[in-house]
């Protein structure tokens, strides 16, 4: 998948030296967090034609044909980033996700909130963070997770060669996100500032269902220092969102 210019070149160029390709694996994001858990260094790129158990959020899974998709994974070790502030990983994944697109095939999707990359109303790609144990030196570890649609996907969500009308290679896509997230990352208010100018659901009506079922409907106004939707409701208030699935109900007018 990667020849060995483009492996040196990455090397040299970007934090991502280390790319590990597999054929089939449970979770590309468990074979980063394993690695993490005995020390691995950040910059580790794990990618694999196809996942056994690819998972989503809130033991969601993530489901793609055999080398149908960009499965990627990336350890982060983000020394003095305060965790609080860890969703810019998520944000930086998403933009690097985007940006990549549009390089590789000219489509450019739209960023939901939080860890969607949308073409129209469809999915077309989804970014899992998550916190492994740090490992023996004790350094904060953050395995970053993206699964895109490239040749197919499932019913009813985006695939990328269709919306290009043409074959997108799966090397180059994962290049260019490389590229892209190497530059952003340590940038973290560029990264803040450049989600909420991308991030197509600020400004539309949406639907948020919480995680106990809670459901909140309004206009979403921002998004906050903590990675939080903010959601003007119908009373006037405004409402901080940390975790949810949003529905686009329609644009402001
Ligand atoms: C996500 O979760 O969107 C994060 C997905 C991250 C997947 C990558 S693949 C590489 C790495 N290794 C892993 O094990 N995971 C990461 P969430 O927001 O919870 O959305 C999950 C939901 O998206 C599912 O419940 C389905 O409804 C839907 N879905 C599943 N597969 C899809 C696909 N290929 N395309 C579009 N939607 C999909």
């Amino acid at each position: 998948m990667l020849d060995e210019r483009v492996r040196s070149a990455l090397t040299a160029e970007t934090r991502f030296g280390d790319i590990r390709l597999l054929q089939e694996t449970e979770s590309t994001n468990q074979v980063v967090a394993d690695l993490a858990a005995e020390g691995a260094p950040e910059g580790l790129v794990v990618v694999a034609d196809v996942q056994t158990r690819g998972r989503g959020r809130l033991d969601r899974t993530w489901e793609a044909e055999p080398g149908a998709g960009l499965l990627v994974s990336v350890l982060l070790r983000p020394q003095g980033l305060d965790p609080q502030r860890w969703h810019l990983l998520t944000a930086a994944a998403g933009l690097a996700g985007q940006a990549a697109c549009l390089e590789i095939s000219g489509v450019g999707p739209d960023l939901k909130w939080p860890n969607d990359l949308l073409i129209g109303e469809r999915k077309l790609a989804g970014i899992l963070a998550e916190v492994p144990s740090p490992g023996p030196t004790g350094s904060p570890a953050v395995v970053v997770g993206m699964g895109l649609n490239v040749h197919s996907g499932p019913p009813g969500a985006a695939v990328l060669d269709q919306a290009a009308g043409r074959r997108i290679g799966r090397a180059a896509l994962l290049v260019a996100w490389l590229r892209s997230l190497d530059s952003l990352l340590g940038r973290w208010d560029a990264v803040a500032d450049a989600y909420r100018e991308h991030c197509a659901t600020v400004g539309r009506f949406v639907r948020v269902e919480g995680v106990a079922g809670v459901y909140t409907e309004g206009q979403a106004v921002g998004v906050d220092d903590h990675g939080r939707l903010l959601i003007r409701i119908a009373s006037g208030d405004t409402s901080a969102i940390s975790v949810g699935d949003v529905t686009h109900l329609h644009s402001a007018r």
